[in-house]
């Protein structure tokens, strides 16, 4: 519900609730991508899972879609200060994608590569998370090639640059290494709730 005033909007307590300090609430998806959009082809798109596992491993497109989906309700925060919520996001949860991968012990950190090079990094106790998908719908559509189809992250509970769009391979680390944003000067931990927007 919006309550709409001279110059101000306000909404209601519950939605303000759920925005984080120095957010505005938006209704419609704003686009941000440093780059230009990839060319997706489903024959030559693979998803990998490298570095610290066992065995490293590989998905088609096909074996990637067939894999058990799942729906989350999730509120989402960019660092430039909009914040879009209640989305129901689809797609494949990250346990469920490592059902199979045996992790090594040394493992504490999770790089996401992206077509096109970007990157970026979160510690594994935080990729693992309940509320983390590896997303290719929302609200019942498939999601656009502008927000990262076929497949992008979506970590809710840390601001929106780290969750890749155009994702195709998660690499295991035992050390932190800085992912595009990270490494120009954005927050490592992004917790929109304790505003961790820069270092
Ligand atoms: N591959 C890739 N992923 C990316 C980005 C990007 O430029 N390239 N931008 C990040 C940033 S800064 C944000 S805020 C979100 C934006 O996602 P959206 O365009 O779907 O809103 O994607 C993140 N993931
Ligand atoms: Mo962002």
């Amino acid at each position: 519900m919006v309550f709409r005033g001279f110059g101000k909007r306000r909404h209601s307590p519950e939605i303000e609730a759920r925005i984080p300090p120095g957010q505005t609430f938006t209704e419609k998806w704003p686009i941000l991508t440093y780059g230009r959009v990839p060319r997706f082809n489903p024959q030559t798109w693979d998803f990998r899972v490298s570095g610290l596992v066992d065995q490293e491993k590989r998905w088609t497109y096909a074996e990637f879609m067939a894999l058990p989906r799942t729906k989350i309700t999730a509120d989402i925060h960019c660092v430039t200060t909009w914040s879009l919520l209640g989305s129901e996001w689809e797609g494949v949860h990250v346990r469920e994608l490592l059902r199979d991968v045996q992790i090594q012990p040394e493992a504490r950190f999770v790089m996401q590569h992206c077509d096109g090079g970007y990157t970026t990094n979160l510690p594994l106790e935080t990729f693992l998370d309940d509320d983390v998908l590896l997303c290719y719908r929302r609200d019942g559509e498939d999601i656009t090639p502008d927000h990262g189809w076929p497949l992008r992250l979506v970590v809710p509970k840390r601001y929106f640059w780290k969750s890749a769009k155009w994702v195709r391979g998660l690499e295991f680390m035992a050390q932190d290494t800085l992912g595009f944003w990270e490494n120009l000067g954005y927050n490592n931990h992004a917790d929109p709730w304790l505003e961790e927007r820069f270092s």
